[in-house]
């Protein structure tokens, strides 16, 4: 028996793969082989639904103080291209939003030097006032670890304000890799893997669900893949928080890793098939499409990706940093493009409930 076929008869009878199985698949050039295992995991639990969700992205601010090698996004205050939103300006986009029929609000933006903490609670605040429905899935476990730096109050206390505030779940943001030689590289600044762990540890504790993502294609081996992924299913097993796994391709523009170009198709598929397979406990595998673009993302459904991420309307992370997608897919772009894949589109909630099997034509 081939390595490939001792793994695809581990996989047939559920069992978990090694880090080194992980890394023989990164590795392994059959690509075809790849996907076929990891789309019958995928369909054993999915079978031929695929989610999506209508929401609405909104940076609040690019400002910040933080400078990561891998960032394109971040400026210094009234640096060229800084820009924050009041929490007016922020609600009329979710009001911009509601009209496109969004169910969740997806918030983030830098370490901020001067916003009080009453805007981080204030804006919440005013956004489930205009929409008491509305899911906010808002700051990274990288913001809430600042914010408790700076208003000097610990994580649970900042964690559990913002939930009264509103606050639904977390975003996945912030991981980028946990490897610590290349996370001190490309983010020293935003600490060790155990800060971002730590974080999360805290919020599934508190029963706020998050999401977890892993930033490749820069400066990252395999091997540091694997253990990002490691790191991010102990945890998973541990609490049982993590509501999906979204692997970000990184986007060089404008970056200090603008030499490594963009990820291939390749790699993208690979990375999602080996994510499905190895991440046996978190069961959905997120395909952003503003990353990887949406023909990589369609393509993905046969790779191990059940989820194709959301309308998101306006994208500024990414598109600071060359992306090549749209910022705005309609619902019904979207559906089509998970139809044309063979594929049940499902509207989703953020925490995965389904809405509706028969989203729009
Ligand atoms: O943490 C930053 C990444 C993340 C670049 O939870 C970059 O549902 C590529 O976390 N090229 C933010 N990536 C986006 C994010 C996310 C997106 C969609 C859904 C969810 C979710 C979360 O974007 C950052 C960082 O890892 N990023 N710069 C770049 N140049």
């Amino acid at each position: 028996m081939t390595v490939l076929e001792e793994i695809s008869e581990k996989v047939k009878k559920g069992l978990r793969l090694s880090d080194e199985e992980a890394l023989v698949l990164f590795k392994c050039d059959d690509v075809i082989a790849l996907g076929e295992m990891a789309n019958a995991v995928r369909e054993k639990i999915h079978a031929k639904k695929t989610y999506y969700i209508v929401n609405r992205h909104v940076d609040y601010s690019n400002v910040c103080v933080l400078s990561c090698k891998f960032c394109a996004f971040a400026r210094r205050p009234g640096e060229a291209g800084a820009f924050e939103h009041s929490i007016e300006e922020i609600v009329e986009k979710v009001r911009g939003g509601l009209i496109r029929g969004i169910t969740e609000v997806h918030i983030v933006g830098g370490f901020h030097p001067t916003h009080p903490w009453e805007f981080y609670t204030g804006l919440l605040k005013a956004i489930k006032k205009e929409a008491p429905d509305i899911h906010i899935k808002a700051y990274t476990a990288a913001e809430i670890r600042y914010f408790s730096k700076k208003f000097k109050m610990p994580e649970e206390e900042v964690l559990g304000r913002l939930m009264e505030a509103g606050l639904g779940s977390l975003p996945g943001g912030g991981a980028e890799i946990l490897a610590p030689e290349v996370r001190k590289e490309i983010c020293g600044p935003k600490g060790p893997a155990e800060f971002w762990l730590d974080t999360h540890r805290r919020a599934h504790k508190l029963g706020l669900k998050s999401n977890a993502t892993m930033l490749y294609g820069h400066i990252e081996s395999l091997a540091d893949r694997v253990l990002h992924m490691r790191l991010i299913r102990e945890l998973q097993d541990e609490t049982g928080g993590f509501l999906s796994f979204i692997p970000l391709s990184f986007n060089p523009k404008d970056t200090c890793y603008e030499d490594r170009g963009y990820t291939t198709g390749i790699d993208d598929l690979k990375t999602l098939a080996i994510a499905r397979l190895y991440m046996d406990n978190i069961r959905h595998i997120k395909a952003y499409w503003v990353m990887s673009g949406p023909e990589v993302a369609q393509l993905s459904q046969y790779f191990g990706a059940d989820d194709m991420h959301g309308t998101v309307i306006e994208e500024n992370i990414t598109h600071m940093a060359g992306a090549l997608a749209p910022e705005d897919l309609p619902a019904d772009r979207l559906c089509s493009l998970i139809r044309e894949a063979g594929r049940v589109p499902v509207q989703r909630d953020s925490l995965y409930r389904e809405i509706s099997t028969s989203p729009p034509l």
